[in-house]
C-alpha cells in the first residue's frame, strides 16, 4: 500500500524538527509536532483550537526556548517549495515518535484514505494514538481519537452503519443469569475479534487487498462499538477461562489445516458462529442488540463471498493475464486464424463478442470456440449470454453494466462457471467484488473505435484499482502494443484486447509480444 505526505504534512514534520533542534532537543517529541500544527495553520491545528488548544495551552508539553524562536522560522518552512517529487528527510522519518505515528495512520487509517494522501490531521490521529500519555492529556479537552475519527477527511465511508443508544436490562433477582450471559458474551466476543484478526492478517499480507482489508477492520469496528453498552469490566468480571470445561476438547479437525483457503474457511465460520451466539445472547439484554449483531453477521457473509472467490479467481486465473475478445467482422483471415494464432502466442482466455449474429449462430461459432479453446488448453468466455454460455459449455459468461447482474448471471450458470463484469468506476469494481464476480473488466483505458464511449475511465482508474482490489482485473480498451506499457506501469497486471489482435495480420506474434510486456510466462 502506497500513501504520501500532503505538503502540509511535510512542512509540519520539518517545522517541528526545526522547533524540537531550537528548543535544544535531540529528538523530536510529540510536543513540537502539535506546536508545529498550530503555527502552519493546518487543519490539524484547526482541530486542535476548536478544542481550544493553542500554543499556550500546549506550552507544558513543550516550551519555546528563552527569548522565543526565531521569528523567521515559521516563514521560512511555510514558503519552501513542496512539489510531488518532495518527500520527507530519513532523518526526520527515522525520528522514533515519527515512525511510531506513522505506523499507527499506517495499521488504523491506511486502507481506509481514499486519495491516499495523508494530511496533517491524519499526523494528529497517529499521535494520539502512539502516545497514551498524551491520549490522556487531550482526553480532557474533549480532543479524542472517535472525535478525530469523525472529523478526518478523505476516508473511504463506513460500508454500514449501527446506530442507536442501546439500553440493557439486567434483569433484577436473576444475577446467576446475567452473569452466565455475560460470560458468553465474553468468549463469543473475543472469538469474534480474535478470527476476524486472523482473516484481515490473510486479506492484507497475502491477498494485499486494500478494499477488503478495510471492510474486514470496519466489520470489526462496528462489532467492538455496537458491544460498547456492555462495559469491559463486566465481560471480565464473568470471565473463567480456567473454569471453562472447553478448553481442554480439541477435535482433530481443529488442529490441522490443510491450506491458506482452510485456515481462512475456517476462521470465517468462527467468526460467524460467534456472531450467531453474541445476537442469541444479546437478546436477553436487549432486543435492539441482537437486532443490531444480526445485520452484522449478514456483512460477514457477504465477506466471506468476496474474499474466497478473490482467493480462489486468482488461483484460477493464474497464467490467464492475457485475454482476447474476438469478433469476426474484426478479424482480418476469419476468426479462426485469429483466434488460434492468438492462442498459439499465449492468449489464456478467448470471449466470444458477437453482437449481430442471431442465437443460432451464436451457439454454433461458440462450440467452435469452445473446440480450439480446449485444444489449447485456454478458457472460453460467451459475451452478454449466461444461456448461450450454458449451451456451448463455455467456462464462463462476461456481462456488462447495462446488461444482466453477476448476480443474475451467476443463478443461470451455477458457482462453476466463471463470470467476469465491466466496470468503469471504483465503485462498480467494489461492488463487482462483493456481488461475487470472478474478474472484472476495467476501462475503457484509451479510445476505441470497437465500443461506443463517450467517457474514458484512463490511466486514473487503472492504478485506483490496482491500489486496492485483487480480484484479477483486465484492462480493457484501445490497447496496443505502443501503449501497454503505460498500462502495465499503471499498475495493471492483465489485460483484454480486441482490435489489436484480431485485426494483426500475425496475431501469434502480436499475442507472445502482449504476453513478454506482460511477463507472463510462457507453458512449458
Ligand atoms: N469494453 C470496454 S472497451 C471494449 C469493450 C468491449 C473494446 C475493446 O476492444 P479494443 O479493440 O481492444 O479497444
Amino acid at each position: 500500500m502506497h500513501l504520501s505526505l500532503t505538503a502540509g504534512a511535510i512542512r509540519t514534520l520539518e517545522l517541528a524538527t526545526r522547533l524540537a533542534r531550537e528548543a535544544g532537543e535531540t529528538d523530536v517529541q510529540a510536543g513540537p509536532i502539535l506546536w508545529a500544527m498550530v503555527l502552519q495553520e493546518t487543519r490539524a491545528g484547526e482541530l486542535l483550537a476548536r478544542c481550544g488548544l493553542t500554543c499556550d495551552t500546549l506550552s507544558p508539553l513543550f516550551a519555546p526556548p528563552e527569548g522565543g524562536f526565531d521569528p523567521n522560522l515559521v516563514a521560512a518552512v511555510s514558503e519552501a517549495q513542496i512539489d510531488s517529487t518532495h518527500s520527507l528527510s530519513p532523518e526526520i522519518s527515522r525520528q522514533p515518535v515519527i515512525r511510531d505515528l506513522f505506523r499507527q495512520v499506517y495499521d488504523q487509517l491506511g486502507t481506509q484514505l481514499e486519495d491516499r494522501e495523508i494530511g496533517t490531521e491524519h499526523l494528529l490521529y497517529g499521535l494520539i494514538a502512539a502516545e497514551p500519555t498524551l491520549a490522556i492529556e487531550l482526553r480532557r479537552y474533549g480532543l479524542t481519537l472517535e472525535y478525530l475519527s469523525q472529523k478526518l477527511v478523505g476516508l473511504a465511508p463506513l460500508p454500514f452503519e449501527v446506530d442507536g443508544d442501546i439500553t440493557l436490562h439486567y434483569r433484577e433477582g436473576h444475577e446467576v443469569e446475567n452473569h452466565d450471559t455475560l460470560r458468553i458474551l465474553d468468549a463469543a466476543a473475543n472469538r469474534a475479534r480474535e478470527g476476524l484478526r486472523v482473516l484481515e492478517d490473510y486479506v492484507r499480507f497475502i491477498l494485499d487487498d486494500a478494499h477488503l482489508s478495510s471492510r474486514l477492520k470496519n466489520w470489526r469496528h462496528q462489532l467492538s462499538h455496537t458491544l460498547r453498552s456492555i462495559a469491559p469490566h463486566q465481560l471480565l468480571a464473568a470471565r473463567e477461562t480456567e473454569q471453562d470445561v472447553g478448553t481442554q476438547i480439541h477435535t482433530l479437525t481443529e488442529s490441522k489445516r490443510e491450506s491458506v483457503s482452510a485456515v481462512v474457511q475456517a476462521n470465517f465460520k468462527r467468526v460467524e458462529e460467534a456472531a450467531r451466539t453474541l445476537e442469541e445472547f444479546c437478546k436477553i439484554l436487549s432486543p435492539d442488540l441482537g437486532q443490531q449483531i444480526g445485520q452484522l453477521r449478514y456483512e460477514i457473509y457477504t465477506l466471506e463471498k468476496a474474499v474466497l472467490q478473490t482467493h480462489f479467481s486468482r488461483q484460477r486465473l493464474t497464467g490467464r493475464e492475457l485475454y482476447m475478445l474476438v469478433t469476426e467482422d474484426l478479424c482480418h483471415h476469419g476468426s479462426g486464424p485469429a483466434v488460434r494464432g492468438a492462442l498459439a502466442g499465449g492468449v489464456g482466455i478467448i470471449q466470444l463478442r458477437e453482437k449481430r449474429l442471431g442465437d443460432r449462430e451464436l451457439v454454433a461459432q461458440g462450440r467452435r470456440v469452445r473446440e480450439w479453446t480446449r485444444e489449447a488448453g485456454a478458457l472460453f468466455i460467451m459475451n452478454d449470454r449466461p444461456d448461450l454460455a450454458v449451451l456451448a459449455e463455455a467456462d464462463g459468461v462476461h456481462v456488462g453494466q447495462e446488461e444482466l447482474s453477476v448476480k443474475d448471471a451467476r443463478r443461470i450458470v451455477g458457482p462453476d462457471k466463471l463470470v467476469g463484469v465491466s466496470t468503469h468506476t471504483i465503485e462498480q469494481a467494489r461492488r463487482a467484488v462483493l456481488d461475487g464476480a470472478d474478474y472484472i473488466g476495467m476501462g475503457p483505458v484509451f479510445a476505441t473505435s470497437t465500443k461506443q464511449f463517450t467517457e474514458f475511465a484512463g490511466l486514473d482508474f487503472v492504478r485506483q484499482v490496482a491500489s486496492e482490489i485483487s480480484l484479477p482485473a483486465y484492462a480493457i480498451g484501445g490497447i496496443n502494443l505502443e501503449n501497454i506499457d503505460q498500462v502495465v506501469a499503471a499498475g495493471a497486471r492483465c489485460v483484454a484486447v480486441s482490435g489489436a489482435l484480431c485485426g494483426a495480420a500475425h496475431p501469434q506474434e502480436v499475442a507472445e509480444q502482449f504476453r513478454d510486456r506482460l511477463r507472463v510466462p510462457v507453458k512449458p
